[in-house]
């Protein structure tokens, strides 16, 4: 039985009122609330064992050491990587993708190669691939949209061909929430020889995600969207590839033996890990990783999809509203963007906000996205497995008096 009540007493925030009223977080996609779990191991880290890791014989150091790689084995075996050496620290998933981009991808793709992507990647899927593209020549693919916002696969072969060097996709959509079939899609590529990258941002925090099953070669994630703090997320690279690539940064912890004319490298994964790491919040990772395998991802999955079904019937009375992206609950995650004539959408985010109702509006990032769907912006509830009906009844409830509010007196 999934006990909304008690998971959202673990989020000290979620008692939070905002011009007088109960906060309804519904800016999840932009980042998750901490429960206290993850709070309390960030000071009882700092309280009782902080030190720098891989460094000192010293008892804290080696306690610290334990946590942060016990943190390091507890993320690999939730995306079910092989070996925790598959997992490499990063800041966020931008700093993962860029870390591909400036290494395995300049490494691996020259003039002539071809770039695909799909055309609702976040930019930080987008940008590193124009800018290598430029770069060295390569030539960069946009998939199409279908009709009803997801891909549109109907032209597959003519993207994906012997000439792709690299697929990078996004799993699940921060602009509009369709899923994409990244395992078909991975399959496709292996056909070809090309390698696979995926954008996890959207779908490692919200549903059962086995890099595996995927057999994808690199999949980035952030924490700080799935309980943990900010500053800290994850890149999975397949063993074999990792072993081939060159280091990002260099400096102090990435080296093995260095001469005053030379360096070797350390062992995976600290070789793409230079300088003193971010070992608090990977810690805080590791928590938020227990939390979240003990709620269990296919629950969260399961929320989420009752919510949005909820949400989306709810919708249906607001004809005003234009909602973007596929319906049926195996294509989509629990993310309703939207948009209406009656009001811009940042007017409607601070009419919702005296509602101590947080959504996000704007382009989510997704800019060329938003442009081929015709708008500038929209409205973003994205919901997590402590969002609750009553939560999506105050939002339609908001909604409606914005609509008349800002209406033409029709409604
Ligand atoms: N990819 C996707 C699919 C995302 O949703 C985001 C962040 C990123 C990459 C980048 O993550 P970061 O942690 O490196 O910033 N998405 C959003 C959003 O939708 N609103 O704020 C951030």
């Amino acid at each position: 039985m999934y006990d909304v009540k008690k998971i959202r007493d673990d989020f000290p925030i979620l008692s939070r009122e905002i011009f007088g009223k109960c906060l309804v977080y519904l800016d999840n996609a932009a980042t998750s609330q901490k429960p206290k779990q993850v709070i309390e191991a960030l000071t009882d880290y700092y309280t009782n064992y902080n030190a720098n890791v891989h460094r000192g014989v010293h008892t804290l150091s080696q306690e610290a050491t334990d946590l942060y790689e016990g943190a390091r084995a507890k993320v690999a075996r939730f995306i079910n990587a092989d070996q925790p050496e598959e997992i490499v620290w990063t800041r966020n998933t931008t700093e993962s993708i860029n870390l591909v981009a400036y290494t395995w991808a300049r490494a691996n793709i020259t003039a002539g190669d071809e770039i695909v992507v799909t055309p609702m990647e976040h930019h930080s899927n987008l940008v590193p691939w124009q800018e290598l593209a430029r770069e060295c020549g390569a030539k960069l693919r946009t998939m199409p949209l279908a009709e009803d916002a997801g891909l549109d696969l109907s032209q597959i072969d003519e993207y994906i061909t012997p000439s792709t060097k690299l697929l990078a996709m996004v799993q699940v959509s921060n602009g509009i929430g369709a899923i994409n079939p990244v395992k078909e899609l991975t399959a496709k590529a292996r056909e070809v020889g090309a390698a696979v990258l995926v954008d996890g941002a959207q779908s490692v925090p919200h549903m059962p995600v086995d890099v595996k099953d995927i057999d994808c070669d690199f999949m980035a994630f952030s924490g700080h969207k799935m309980l943990a703090p900010t500053g800290i997320g994850a890149l999975y690279v397949k063993r074999e590839i990792l072993e081939e690539m060159d280091p990002f940064l260099t400096g102090g912890e990435m080296v093995l033996e260095v001469w005053y004319d030379r360096a070797s490298w350390n062992d995976l994964p600290m070789r793409f890990e230079a300088g003193t790491p971010n070992i608090a919040d990977a810690i805080g990772l590791g928590a938020a990783v227990d939390y979240l395998e003990a709620v269990g991802m296919d629950n969260i999955r399961e929320h989420e999809i009752q919510l949005t079904e909820y949400a989306l019937e709810a919708f249906k009375e607001l004809e005003e509203v234009d909602l973007f992206g596929p319906r049926e609950s195996d294509r989509r995650g629990g993310i309703l963007s939207f948009h209406t004539d009656v009001v811009h959408p940042h007017d409607l985010g601070t009419f919702l906000d005296r509602d101590a109702i947080a959504v996000r509006t704007g382009h989510h990032c997704t800019m060329p996205l938003m442009r081929s769907l015709g708008v500038v912006a929209s409205a973003r509830a994205s919901f997590y497995l402590y969002n609750t009906e009553e939560e999506v009844d105050r939002l339609v409830d908001s909604l409606t008096r914005a609509l008349r509010y800002f209406g033409d007196g029709t409604r």
